[in-house]
């Protein structure tokens, strides 16, 4: 049974908490329609350059004389590990909260819940085996420390796809280092990030240490303008990305980017060919496509190419479209009007390129679907290298299907786009997999599974998929600076001596 879907007068009030301050009503706010029915779920204030700068100011305080950089690691070990426990007492409504705003299945995000718990206790650990270098090879008089020391102030902005997880991508790791931050999340899935900032609270994280500020991109734009803040974590478009690189350049702030992606499945005849049918649809419906490493091309050998998208497709017929809080629902609804209208478009513009369409792309049946956003998953056959739906970030559960007859090809196609992130080797062979593995210019390569990844794995893209990386000890370490100390002991001889 579906749960009920709150109406207009349940509206969630969603505001900023800054310090210890929580900011109730105003006169702009941004109205939040459930994708999957248009009911208006909640309303978010609309922050801008005031609410960063005192969310700013109060992250500054806290990192410049307050406790937090300075506990022991432990201390702050402790702290995300509670933080960690009242998330996983709080599942179920983190879940309801990113389903019910970006449409995603709620079994999807109670995956996500359960996923962030772990990067919370993960980032605990990093916390615990927090350390620098020595260099002790410059005379015997000489001791080089190099010290590992928190950035900063941090600026954390968070899509919609994965509202409570991908925060927990960054959060706990920038806090592990002993950071403060702001956080800005999507205008469309602030709820969640909203229950975990007075979680952290809860948590006993000292007031001013982890600040909220709502709001669409002129909120993001200031935090990436404030000289306050020492690095900008984001997460979203390429376009966005290219936005933030020019504003963080006032302060020379660092930069850390999670952008598109456009991966492949590259499927060879000698595959597991069930297995990997069952892995391609997974990996273009999970999370309703909207994922940045979702697998949106099937490069697949000609000789195994007709009866293998045959399966394929039958596959996808069965995947059930549903309203996103029914628990069997597979495929929810795509985040907003105009993100569907655009995915439809690839669809048509598919065809225009000569693409043949062997299953969806319109409507599904259902009669609870009416007023969501929802789409049939697609399957696209015989798509051009050249064409659009090869090409862009499509965000949505549409495959496009591409022939090869050798590797190199397969090697070539899947390398042809301007992103890097992630892309899939299905194959018996310990030979292709390793050349294909090698050869692929993508921060993730997944070999006979997909999106499929654990915590300790650095995770990131190479081209236009970004700068820096999340997860495992390098995205610990994106949240630091190293600083040069140079001893010696005794009396130097000084090349001048005066
Ligand atoms: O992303 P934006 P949108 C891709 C996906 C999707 C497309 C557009 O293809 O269809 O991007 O999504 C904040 N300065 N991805 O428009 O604009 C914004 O408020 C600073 C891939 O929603 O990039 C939100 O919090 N911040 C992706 C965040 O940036 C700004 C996940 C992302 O929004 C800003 C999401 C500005 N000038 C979309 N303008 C992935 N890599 O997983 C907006 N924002």
């Amino acid at each position: 049974m579906p749960i009920p879907t709150p109406t207009h007068a349940d509206a969630r009030l969603v505001g900023h908490i800054i310090g210890d301050q929580e900011t109730g009503a105003a006169d702009e706010a941004i109205e939040r329609r459930a994708p999957g029915t248009d009911e208006i779920v909640s309303r978010v204030l609309a922050g801008g350059a005031p609410e960063v700068a005192a969310a700013v100011g109060a992250a500054r305080g806290a990192f410049d004389e307050g406790p937090w950089p300075r506990l022991t690691v432990a201390e702050r070990a402790a702290a995300l590990h509670r933080v960690a426990d009242l998330i996983d007492a709080h599942a179920d409504e983190l879940a309801r909260l990113d389903a019910e705003e970006s449409g995603k299945p709620l079994t999807t995000a109670e995956g996500d819940i359960g996923g962030a718990a772990g990067l919370w206790r993960y980032a605990a650990a990093l916390a615990l085996t927090m350390k620098g270098q020595t260099f002790t090879g410059n005379g015997p008089d000489y001791t080089g420390l190099v010290l590992r020391e928190p950035i900063g102030v941090v600026g954390l902005i968070i899509p919609w796809n994965f509202p409570a997880l991908i925060l927990s991508q960054k959060l706990p790791f920038a806090l592990a280092a002993g950071c403060t931050a702001v956080v800005k999340p999507s205008e469309f899935t602030s709820s969640s990030a909203h229950l975990l900032v007075r979680l952290i609270a809860q948590a006993g994280i000292p007031a001013g240490v982890v600040n909220l500020v709502v709001g669409d991109g002129r909120a993001g734009q200031a935090l990436v303008e404030s000289e306050g803040v020492d690095l900008v974590s984001f997460t979203g478009s390429t376009a966005t990305g290219r936005r933030v690189m020019t504003a963080a350049a006032g302060n020379m702030k660092k930069i850390s980017l999670e952008l598109g992606g456009k991966a492949a499945n590259i499927v060879f005849a000698d595959a597991d060919l069930e297995d990997a049918a069952a892995g391609v649809v997974h990996g273009v419906t999970f999370n309703n496509g909207e994922c940045c490493v979702s697998q949106p091309r099937l490069l697949v050998h000609a000789s195994v190419a007709d009866d293998f998208v045959q399966e394929v497709a039958r596959r996808m017929q069965r995947i059930r479209v549903g309203q996103p809080l029914d628990r069997a629902t597979q495929l929810g609804a795509l985040i907003h009007a105009p993100h569907l209208a655009r995915v439809k478009g690839f669809v048509a513009d598919a065809v225009r390129f000569g693409g043949e369409i062997v299953t969806g792309g319109g409507d599904p049946a259902g009669s609870d679907l009416g007023n969501g956003q929802f789409i049939a998953p697609a399957v696209i056959d015989r798509v051009a290298a050249d064409a659009p739906v090869f090409q862009e970030e499509i965000f949505g559960p549409v495959l496009g299907v591409t022939r090869f007859t050798d590797p190199a090809e397969a090697i070539r196609l899947a390398n042809g786009v301007q992103y890097g992130l992630a892309n899939t080797i299905w194959s018996k062979s310990t030979d292709t997999v390793l050349d294909v593995a090698k050869a692929l210019r993508s921060g993730t390569v997944y070999v006979n599974t997909t999106i499929d990844a654990p915590a300790q794995m650095p995770f990131g893209g190479y081209k236009a998929s970004g700068i820096g990386r999340e997860m495992g000890e390098a995205g610990f370490e994106e949240f630091t600076e190293l600083k040069s100390v140079s001893i010696r002991t005794g009396k130097r001889v000084h090349t001048f001596p005066g």
